[in-house]
């Protein structure tokens, strides 16, 4: 088999991806580890920047965002039980979308299907060849049956825990990286959201989030130690605990009820430089990861995509490899300022083990700052709503 680009991963960014390409006539692939159904099983980010969204429209995929997603004008922030809003529309004259990634993974599963897209599931045992010449190739099984395939390039948007990055020898990259000493534990719940926005809120017992998916769908978070056992979190503990947390005017809207998903996530800051070598480039959490408390991950995976479409694109049209090196740098630049705004929100909302009164009083400091400064929420808002792509 040969294409000219083969992407490893076919999650949102992977899809994404095959999708842009496909539509300036490049050829592409797609190797997915999983079934279909668990791909579309799992429940993750619920927040869409603009430039996301302007690229969805540009992939085919509007109708079901217009028609189901929620357009925000600002969230609130709480601290210690009182909750204030930023109005980003008047702030910067700018919105986010809450639509749930499941949703948009479901929406471009079905437009590679209707487009014909060659999306192969289930594919077990995939290793990667040859990246640093110019006839690199994968072999992998689909469906239990020995398969090679030569491409121009291969792209690895095969998450955290992928092959391809792996692939890259260790001293031509270099990593940075921090794991965050807890955890979220999160809940969707068939209840309605709390508030109309989310609520994003530091009390001195750990972080919580109020989220949503739509007017009867909640997804709610509260910040855990990383070892906890989610058997161990029955509904009501976890509806006790986040009613300590959230802002107290909220508490009257609250509706809580069972859940019907419960899952732990680690919370870490990772960034691997650089996002390419040979023929292998990397795009989403295959190359960077965000704690989910500025809600960037996806976008950031999509913002990558957005580039090497247009490298890719340049490169098939003047056969120029020199074009190739510019993915790396304009996907970095941007990845670094998504990762300081997600690290900043993480420090600044959640408890560290010993925290000291003196950190204790940074944060207070810095939530009372955005509270009362216009030029602060500006700058919050800003890198909330995404910076532009
Ligand atoms: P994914 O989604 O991990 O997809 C990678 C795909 O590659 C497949 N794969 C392989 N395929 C073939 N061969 C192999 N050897 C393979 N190894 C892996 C996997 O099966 C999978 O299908 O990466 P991608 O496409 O880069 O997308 C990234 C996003 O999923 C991620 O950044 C976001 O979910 C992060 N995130 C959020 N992002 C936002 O923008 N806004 C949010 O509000 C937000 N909230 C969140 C989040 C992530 C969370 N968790 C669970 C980590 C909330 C949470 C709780
Ligand atoms: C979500 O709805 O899952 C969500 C929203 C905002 C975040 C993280 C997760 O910052």
């Amino acid at each position: 088999m040969r294409t000219q680009v083969l992407i490893i991963g076919g999650g949102p960014s992977g899809l994404l991806l095959s999708q842009l390409l496909s539509d300036i006539n490049i050829d592409c692939l797609v190797l997915e580890k999983h079934t279909k159904e668990h791909v579309l099983s799992r429940i993750r980010a619920g927040v869409l920047e603009e430039g996301t969204i302007k690229l969805l429209k540009k992939a085919g995929i509007f109708k079901r965002i217009k028609e189901e997603g929620f357009s925000h004008d600002g969230i609130f922030l709480s601290l210690k039980n009182r909750g204030f809003r930023m109005d980003f529309k008047k702030l910067i004259n700018q919105k986010v979308t809450v639509y749930g990634q499941t949703e948009v993974t479901k929406d471009l599963y079905e437009l590679r299907e209707k487009n014909n897209g060659k999306v192969f599931n289930s594919v077990k045992d995939v290793k990667i060849h040859e990246i640093e010449t110019s006839s690199p190739y994968v072999t992998c099984k689909i469906v239990d049956k020995e398969t090679k395939i030569n491409a121009d390039f291969i792209i690895g948007c095969d998450g955290f825990h992928g092959v391809s990055r792996n692939t890259i020898p260790k001293e031509k990259i270099k990593t940075f990286e921090r794991v965050y000493p807890f955890a979220w534990l999160g809940i969707l719940s068939e209840t309605p959201p709390i508030s109309e926005e989310l609520i994003y809120a530091n009390h001195k017992t750990g972080f919580a989030l109020a989220s949503m998916r739509n007017e009867n769908l909640s997804r709610y978070y509260i910040q855990t130690s990383i070892d906890e056992k989610t058997n161990e979190w029955s509904d009501d503990r976890f509806w006790n605990e986040i009613k300590k947390r959230l802002p107290e005017e909220s508490l009257e809207n609250l509706v809580t009820g069972p859940s019907i998903e419960k899952s732990l996530a680690p919370l870490r800051s990772f960034v691997v430089e650089p996002m390419s070598y040979g023929n292998l480039f990397l795009v989403g959490d295959a190359a960077h990861i965000v704690p989910p408390t500025g809600a960037k991950g996806l976008n950031l995976a999509f913002s990558d995509v957005n580039y090497l479409v247009e490298t890719l694109e340049e490169y098939y049209q003047e056969k120029n490899k020199v074009v190739l090196s510019k993915y790396s740098k304009r996907a970095l630049n941007r990845v670094w300022k998504a990762i300081r705004f997600s690290w900043w929100m993480t420090v600044t909302f959640h408890k560290f083990p010993n925290q000291s009164d003196f950190d204790q009083k940074m944060q207070e400091t810095e939530i009372e700052y955005l509270e009362n400064s216009e030029v602060a929420q500006k700058s919050f808002a800003e890198n909330y709503v995404g910076l532009p792509f």
